[in-house]
């Protein structure tokens, strides 16, 4: 990508990479030689031990090679000419193996090629956690799906994603477990598709740091062709880590939460006692083998990764599975409508108003009252949220064919969060 003089004349612009989240100036910024003959030539390749800790982290034991790179600004075969990126930033720089000129920029840090806009505008980020199979890989599923096809040209927004590896991995990933990966003709109905399963449980990051590596999306709004489009990344971490690894989550994948534009906490009520105990809840056997849930812990574990308290970052605390409880609740709620699935009319802001305080007198009601206070005390900015992802499409098997989601709410967190940070104007909310 080429920088335009504009941009080159600011070379102590703060930038932040959207996928470590790390800030740095522009004139630090790495290049790579991106020209197809380097890329496709092992011999060519030097060691490139920022990529190497970035993939499997710190005392790394394998060596990655990549392309020619090089740090323009330590870069002695540039001779004086090295010391002048303050003033003005380098447009492109020679590769010496193939003598091609590149212009594409790195993260300083994790060696990912910075997207333009990366560049131009600061990212926001989501970061999704909480407990073991409360069901957030598939939320970040469906909601990613939800806002492609209908949420978002609702409200005047595009996602896209922003390099072919975020498009591929959330295909692969996410969207084929879920939707299934659609290898039927046009005519077929979409019922009997055998590849869409229930998702696995995400790796802790002691096997698989992939959970490190968040999606990175351009949002594009509707309205304002001029402005450049702003970068959102979202994360999805793994449950394990939350409940039993938090030292280690803390360590490699703190920056996630704790540079996070807005957080996104997913619980399942169900593993309360007083939710799970209700006679009219009939709970499969993994339901009601599962430990109590400890919400006033998580709050406590949520502040012990900021440096003091109280945070400012927005928290949306979403109660997943509605399809499971929602009926628990009085006749006439919003959330005991909801779950019957009678579509809300008029949601906006007063609708999210309301269902924040019926979840939180829901939580109360059900013991809860030291959680609530945790909240209000550590995260003034939180906001309650209630969704399902799956709706009446949720199967009490896992193992048992899926059929296609039918979500419940789904976008409200994400489109509080995405507002919360800039990123969809104000009001856009209200459909
Ligand atoms: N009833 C119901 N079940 C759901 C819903 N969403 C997900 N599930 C189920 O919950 C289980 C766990 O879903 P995941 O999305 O893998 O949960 P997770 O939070 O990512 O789990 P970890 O990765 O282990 O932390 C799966 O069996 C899902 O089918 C929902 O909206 N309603
Ligand atoms: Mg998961
Ligand atoms: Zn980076
Ligand atoms: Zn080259």
């Amino acid at each position: 990508l080429a920088l335009d003089l504009l941009a080159r004349l600011d070379p102590l612009k703060r930038i932040r990479c959207p996928f470590c989240l790390e800030r740095f100036a522009a004139y630090q910024m790495h290049f790579r030689c991106d020209s197809t003959r380097c890329a496709g030539d092992f011999s060519r390749m030097i060691d490139d031990p920022i990529l190497s800790e970035a993939m499997q982290g710190p005392g790394a034991s394998s060596l990655v090679r990549s392309p020619w790179w090089t740090d323009p600004s330590h870069d002695e075969t540039r001779g004086p000419r090295r010391f002048f990126d303050w003033f003005l930033l380098p447009g492109a720089l020679q590769c010496p193996a193939c003598g091609r000129p590149t212009e594409c920029h790195l993260c300083p840090r994790c060696h990912h090629v910075l997207p333009d806009h990366a560049i131009a505008t600061d990212p926001g980020h989501i970061a999704i956690f909480g407990p073991q199979s409360v069901g957030k890989t598939t939320y970040l599923t469906v909601a990613l799906h939800e806002m492609d096809q209908t949420v978002g040209p609702n409200a005047g927004l595009l996602l896209e994603a922003v390099d072919e590896e975020t498009r591929q991995r959330y295909k692969l990933e996410y969207e084929a477990v879920t939707y299934g990966s659609g290898q039927l003709g046009v005519g077929e109905d979409g019922t009997g598709d055998a590849s869409r399963h229930a998702h696995y449980p995400t790796p802790p990051l002691e096997t698989n740091r992939r959970a490190l590596q968040p999606l990175v999306y351009r949002v594009k709004s509707r309205g304002s062709p001029k402005s450049t489009p702003r970068l959102v990344s979202f994360c999805d971490l793994a449950g394990e880590d939350w409940e039993m690894n938090v030292e280690s989550l803390r360590r490699d994948g703190g920056h996630l939460i704790r540079r996070a534009r807005g957080l996104l906490f997913l619980i399942d009520p169900l593993r309360l006692p007083a939710v799970a105990q209700d006679i009219r809840l009939r709970l499969t056997e993994k339901e009601r083998l599962v430990p109590a849930a400890e919400y006033a812990d998580d709050v406590r574990k949520l502040s012990s990764f900021f440096s003091k308290t109280p945070v400012r970052v927005p928290l949306a605390i979403v109660l997943n599975k509605l399809d499971r409880w929602g009926e628990l609740l009085a006749e006439g709620s919003i959330l005991h409508e909801v779950a019957r699935s009678v579509p809300p009319i008029d949601v906006g802001e007063r609708f999210d108003r309301l269902v924040h305080e019926e979840v939180r007198s829901a939580l109360r009601r059900w013991g809860q009252p030291g959680f609530l206070e945790h909240l209000e005390i550590d995260f003034p900015d939180h906001r309650f949220f209630a969704c399902s992802a799956l709706g009446d499409a949720a199967q009490p098997r896992e193992d048992s064919p899926q059929p296609l989601p039918t979500p419940l709410m789904v976008d409200r967190p994400l489109l509080w969060l995405l507002e919360r940070q800039g990123l969809l104007k104000r009001n856009a909310r209200a459909q």
